[in-house]
């Protein structure tokens, strides 16, 4: 049975850009040697074999680290190896059906931009939120811009555990002092940091700070 009492306090989603595998893995192992909470296995454009194989690679390190993986979109491959949970965006299957697929006991991560979609998704098994852009990224993404405000609303509207994502940064993390938020979400700013331990260390001090 998987432990769903998660800290999200500081997220990495994982993102390849161009390196080797080992290059990657390497940063992923680092980060989770660094204190990152929690980590997402985020691919797009992959076959499924790939993605299988990279989830196996990535699971052996958070494993080692005692870090819980989420899966993004892919509801087999969570099953497969046996990840801690996955997490959907707007296109993926209804919620209700995935958390009827991934059962009870794996954690289930929604995208949510409104108040609406949120209590929804709460109603239909979603454990926990990522609410964003909050900031401009560059990562790849089809996302729009949400407001510090809508952020906000939605933490005070749902039971569940709330984190921002979307062009979060070392410095400004402070920003989301007194918003409720359970975690922030990064991507490029750890996977493309110069030196993952400083900044994962540097990250861990700021998040404190709002919790
Ligand atoms: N969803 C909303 S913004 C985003 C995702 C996956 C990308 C965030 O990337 P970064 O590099 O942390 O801005």
């Amino acid at each position: 049975m998987v432990d769903k009492n998660i800290d999200y306090s500081l997220y990495l989603i994982t993102n390849r850009y161009d390196s080797s595998d080992e290059q990657f893995l390497n940063i992923v192992f680092e980060a989770c040697n660094s204190g990152v909470t929690l980590v997402q296995l985020r691919e797009k454009d992959v076959t499924t074999k790939r993605y299988f194989d990279l989830a196996v690679a990535v699971k052996k390190i958070t494993d080692k680290f005692k870090v819980p993986l989420i899966i993004d979109d892919r509801v087999d491959i969570c099953l497969a190896v046996n990840a801690a949970g996955v997490h959907i965006g707007d296109n993926e299957l209804p919620v209700k059906r995935v958390r009827q697929l991934i059962g009870k006991d794996k954690i289930l991560g929604v995208s949510v931009k409104d108040v609406e979609r949120a209590k929804e998704s709460e109603a239909q098994g979603a454990d926990y939120f990522g609410v964003g852009a909050i900031y401009p990224t560059k990562t790849k993404v089809i996302t729009k811009h949400t407001t510090m405000a809508t952020l906000k609303d939605i933490v005070y509207n749902v039971a569940i555990p709330v984190n921002a994502i979307g062009g979060i940064k070392e410095d400004n993390i402070l920003s989301f002092k007194n918003t409720g938020i359970s975690g922030v979400c990064m991507v490029s700013e750890i996977m493309q940091a110069e030196n993952v331990r400083t900044k994962v260390t540097n990250c861990l001090k700021n998040v404190e700070q709002l919790m």
